[in-house]
C-alpha cells in the first residue's frame, strides 16, 4: 500500500481553514480517495485534552515555552496515534494547522526562538512533514471580522491584540517565501474562488 498525502491548512483564524477543508475533503473522497480530516492541537482524545488547557482563559500563566512543549506534546500524541497510521493505510491527512502554526503564533507571535521549535519538531515527527501546506492568507482585519462574527467567547488566542496576530501573519509569509512545500492563497477573496485555488494547488502539487 503506497503511503497517503499528507495536506496542512494554514493561516490566522478566520482565515477559512474549516471551511476549505469540508470543501477539499468532498472532492479528494469523490476522487474516491480515502481521506482524514483533524486539527491541531487535537484529533485524538488525549491530544483534545490538551487542546482544552491551552485554550481556555484562566488565572495561571502559561509561559510561551511551556505553550510550545504543550502544543508539541499533543502533536506527538497525534502523530503516533492518528497521522502515521492514516498515512500508512494509504490515506489522505487532511490537517487543520501542524508545525507552522507553532512557528508562527509562538514564534512570530510570541518571539520563542527557531531553534528551540526545530529542535522539537525534529525530535517530535522528523518522519512526518507535510506533502503540501496551504496557506490561507487574509490581511488580519478581515480574519479577525470573520471570526468575531461567528463566536461566542473568546480563548487565549481570540483574546490577542490586532500587532500580535500582524507578527503571526508576517512570519507565515516569511515561512511561505522560504519554503516550496508552502502555497500562499489570497483567502480574502470570494469563498468560490478560494476553494478554485486550493484545488488547483492540490492538482498541480499532488498529481492523483
Ligand atoms: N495554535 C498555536 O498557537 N500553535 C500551534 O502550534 C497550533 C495552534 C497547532 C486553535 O484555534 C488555536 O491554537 C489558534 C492558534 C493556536 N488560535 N488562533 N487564533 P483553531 O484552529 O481552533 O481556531 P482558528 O484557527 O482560530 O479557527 P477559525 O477561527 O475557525 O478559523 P478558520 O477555520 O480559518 O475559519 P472558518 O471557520 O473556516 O471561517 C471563519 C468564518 O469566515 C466562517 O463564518 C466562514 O463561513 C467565513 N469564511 C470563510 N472563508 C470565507 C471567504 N472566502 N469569504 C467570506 N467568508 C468566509
Amino acid at each position: 500500500m503506497a503511503r497517503g498525502r499528507f495536506i496542512t491548512l494554514e493561516g490566522i483564524e478566520g482565515a477559512g481553514k474549516s471551511t476549505v477543508a469540508e470543501e477539499l475533503r468532498a472532492r479528494l473522497r469523490a476522487r474516491r480517495h480515502a481521506v482524514c480530516m483533524t486539527r491541531e492541537p487535537g484529533g485524538t482524545p488525549i491530544a483534545e485534552r490538551i487542546r482544552q488547557l491551552v485554550l481556555e482563559r484562566g488565572s495561571e500563566v502559561i509561559a510561551a515555552e511551556a505553550e510550545v512543549l504543550l502544543m508539541f506534546a499533543a502533536r506527538r500524541i497525534h502523530v503516533d496515534n492518528l497521522i502515521r497510521p492514516a498515512l500508512e493505510r494509504g490515506d489522505w491527512v487532511l490537517c487543520d494547522r501542524y508545525t507552522d502554526a507553532t512557528r508562527a503564533y509562538q514564534g512570530g507571535g510570541r518571539g520563542v526562538s527557531a531553534d528551540l521549535i526545530e529542535s522539537l519538531a525534529d525530535a517530535v515527527h522528523a518522519d512526518i512533514q507535510p506533502d503540501l501546506t496551504l496557506l490561507l492568507d487574509v490581511p488580519v482585519e478581515v480574519g479577525l471580522a470573520r471570526a468575531a462574527a461567528r463566536r461566542g467567547t473568546t480563548d487565549r488566542f481570540e483574546s490577542e491584540s490586532v500587532a500580535f496576530f500582524e507578527r503571526v501573519r508576517a512570519r507565515y509569509l516569511e515561512l511561505a517565501r522560504a519554503e516550496a512545500r508552502i502555497v500562499r492563497i489570497d483567502a480574502s477573496q470570494p469563498l468560490a474562488t478560494v476553494v478554485a485555488a486550493v484545488h488547483e494547488a492540490v492538482d498541480a502539487r499532488l498529481p492523483a
